[in-house]
């Protein structure tokens, strides 16, 4: 058979290990794996390693962000950085501006992201009211229309629920079959230090950290975890920084419980004191929950390699550096509380994951691609037709 693009001559990572062989391709699925293929285009891929396309389940792309705030990605150029680092499908959340119901919210970013994506696109949703439209219509119709994945927020005035409203949003999970994301970090405890530090005028970036401190996550992510055992649900921790709140997680699991959980390259790349640089440098650094300290590393490498971290996503959210609608917003300078939170990756997280993991013998191969693909496809149903190098699945390859 001759297909319309063979990939010839990589070691190719599959779910039944790594192969050296070709990957026939016919109107963009994959055809046939195989040796001595023909293909009207042959790509020539000796001394490559082919993986299952990143899919990065944690990105925010021109998500409304505060009044004269702007995401510094729109959807073109997030998704052209998500392809230069090795990425074919992302997942950005879906956040509903004042007034929008849910299901408006999805329709505005469908038309934001209409025709400009470089990648494949697969919306989250995050739900910030419970409301009975929202919890008794929005959600199950976009639940029903295949929107199975929403965050909710533990912490930010505006955004966060209360424990009785996760568990009513949970609820909802349960009767309708979906996932529910935890932001874990406790609002109250942060507005205490947060108040505290600013009346000590402890006022720059390095505060954003100290503010947040680990026992904020920690018990937060006891707390979401509690909340979905007494709801009865499965539930995915995002973006955990440190080595008390993964054992929270470790401890659920050996209970019995379904939890999934997510860490991201910051947590082992950088520490609080980047965020003490000097002036305001630190603001580049900026994102929730913080970087810890290198001690909290090979807490989280451990968590990595053994399994406890089913997700390696970057929460990409980048702002301007050098302007008033980015990290340099009205106010920012005088508290850290007025810097716009997030920082990017969508790039950097293969490479990153790459170096530090592969390069250095801490994973193998099929476990990066299990991090970096595989388990983001399952575990937001995307699985078999993304997320692995099998026949039938979209011929979504990184080289
Ligand atoms: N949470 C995220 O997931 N991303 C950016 C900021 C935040 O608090
Ligand atoms: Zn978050
Ligand atoms: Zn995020």
């Amino acid at each position: 058979m001759r297909h319309d693009t063979v990939i010839w001559g990589a070691r190719v990572v599959t779910p039944m290990g790594e192969v050296k062989t070709d990957i026939g391709i016919v109107q963009g699925r994959i055809e046939t794996i195989g040796t001595a293929l023909d293909g009207a285009d042959m790509i020539d891929a000796s001394g490559l390693i082919a993986l299952p396309g990143g899919i990065d389940s944690h990105v925010h792309i021109s998500q409304p962000s505060g009044p004269g705030i702007e995401m510094a990605d729109d959807f073109t150029s997030g998704t052209r950085a998500a392809a230069c680092g090795g990425n074919t499908t992302v997942l950005p959340f879906c956040l509903p501006e004042e007034g929008q119901t849910l299901r408006e919210a999805v329709a505005a970013y469908r038309a934001k992201a209409a025709g400009k994506c470089l990648t494949d696109v697969s919306f989250h949703l995050i739900v910030k009211s419970t409301d009975p439209v929202t919890l008794g219509q929005d959600l199950p119709a976009l639940i029903r229309s295949g929107y199975t994945s929403f965050k909710v927020f533990m912490t930010y005035e505006g955004l966060r629920l209360t424990d009785r409203q996760i568990l009513e949003v949970m609820a909802v999970a349960r009767e309708y079959g979906a996932m529910v994301m935890v932001h874990a970090e406790k609002e109250d405890a942060i507005e205490f230090l947060r108040d505290r530090a600013e009346r000590a005028g402890e006022t720059g970036p390095c505060h954003h950290a100290s503010t947040r401190p680990i026992p904020v996550e920690r018990e937060a992510t006891h707390r979401a975890i509690s909340l979905a055992e007494i709801a009865g649900v499965p539930l995915t921790i995002v973006h955990v920084s440190n080595g008390a709140a993964k054992e929270e997680i470790e401890r659920a699991r050996a209970r019995g419980l379904t939890v999934y959980a997510e860490t991201c390259p910051q947590y082992i790349t950088l520490t609080a004191q980047d965020l003490d640089r000097g002036g305001f440098e630190g603001a580049k650094y900026v994102c929730s929950p913080p970087p810890r300290t290198s001690e909290e590393w090979p807490k989280i490498w451990a968590g990595i390699e053994q399994g406890t971290f089913d997700l390696f996503s970057s929460d990409h959210c980048p702002f301007r550096f050098a302007d008033l609608a980015g990290k340099d917003a009205p106010g920012a300078r005088t508290s850290f509380r007025n810097i716009p939170n997030g920082i990017p990756g969508v790039e950097t997280r293969l490479a990153i994951l790459f170096s530090e993991g592969v390069m250095t013998g801490r994973l193998t191969l099929e476990q990066f691609a299990d991090l970096t693909a595989t388990n983001h496809a399952r575990l937001y149903g995307q699985y078999p037709r993304k997320g692995a190098i099998i026949v039938g699945a979209d011929a979504d390859i990184t080289l």
